[in-house]
């Protein structure tokens, strides 16, 4: 199963790096700041947001390669997302997926750059009539890619996790899944959501897709925690057991290792039982489910 799931991400990258290549290129200026996008983009990491945009529009029969683009555009917020993570002023990291920060690749203003040119390129794709043909569509990706990103999203959960990083309260676990899900969680919503979008979902699928997308989303955190807590830093490709150095609480401190994987595993019992009503079709999104809380990375 872990070897369907490892080679079907590992297509996707393929199709993801293309698309992303050729967007970058059409930008049409051999710039620092283009080169260090493409750097940013093109590092590895593992695709799971456009895997899950496109498996999700598989439930509803979209094979249309434009989808590629949708998902590319996701791609384009996550990698923005951890350029600025791996910043001096926020989490201040030397190494991301094996290799050297982009900040630490280039220089600082460099790296603040590309990444607003990448958060900015996404939404230039999703509002791009190359990337479907209904605006009406495109104006609702851009929304939903807003939304997941902006001050109520991602952009808020981090000013929450540095706000309570440099605070002495250590956060109970309803603080905890709350920052989590605006963080990281949002995001992962987003792209299953995306999905359901470009596939026409009526309302009981789309809720149903939501609900699985978010017990993925907080079990790949709680995965996340744990790697942090016992994974392995070559594998990672980035430096471990932060957390415990900063001594920030976390589903592992609080929980403790057993219970956090039970967590996990429970989530994503409830994820894959979301999933019942798309019958034989969804086989690939419950081991996708079974890949975020089995990675090493
Ligand atoms: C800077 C606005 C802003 C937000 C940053 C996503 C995020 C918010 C910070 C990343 C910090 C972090 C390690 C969060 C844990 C979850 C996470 C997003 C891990 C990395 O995602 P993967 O495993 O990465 O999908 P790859 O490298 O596979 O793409």
């Amino acid at each position: 199963m872990m070897t369907k799931i490892l080679s079907a991400l590992y297509q996707t990258d393929k199709n993801i790096r293309k698309v992303l290549q050729n967007i970058l290129n059409e930008q049409n200026n051999v710039s620092r700041v283009q080169q260090a996008s493409i750097s940013a983009v093109m590092n590895g990491g593992k695709r799971l947001r456009p895997f899950l945009v496109m498996e999700t529009a598989k439930l509803f029969d979209i094979n249309d390669p434009r989808i590629l683009r949708i998902a590319s555009a996701i791609e384009c917020v996550h990698c923005y997302s951890l350029v600025h993570d791996d910043l001096p002023s926020m989490d201040n990291d030397d190494m991301r997926r094996g290799q050297p920060t982009l900040h630490k690749k280039y220089d600082e203003a460099t790296a603040i750059l590309a990444g607003d040119g990448l958060l900015t390129l996404a939404f230039e794709i999703l509002a791009d009539e190359k990337t479907h043909k209904d605006s009406d569509v495109r104006a609702k990706l851009c929304l939903e890619l807003a939304k997941a990103s902006g001050l109520n999203g991602m952009v808020g959960g981090q000013m929450c996790d540095l706000q309570a990083e440099s605070s002495n309260d250590l956060l109970n676990m309803q603080e905890i899944k709350n920052i989590q899900n605006l963080k990281t969680g949002k995001l992962i919503q987003c792209a299953v959501k995306i999905g359901a979008i470009v596939g026409g979902a009526n309302s009981k699928q789309m809720q149903c897709l939501e609900n699985y997308a978010s017990n993925i989303g907080l079990a790949f955190q709680v995965s996340d925690d744990l790697l942090d807590a016992l994974g392995d830093e070559i594998l990672m490709g980035k430096s471990v057991r932060k957390d415990d150095v900063k001594n920030k609480a976390t589903f592992v401190s609080l929980l403790g290792a057993d219970k956090a994987q039970e967590l996990a595993r429970d989530l994503i019992k409830s994820a894959k039982s979301e999933l019942e009503m798309f019958d034989e079709k969804n086989q690939t999104l419950k081991q996708l489910a079974d890949f975020i809380i089995d990675r090493d990375s």
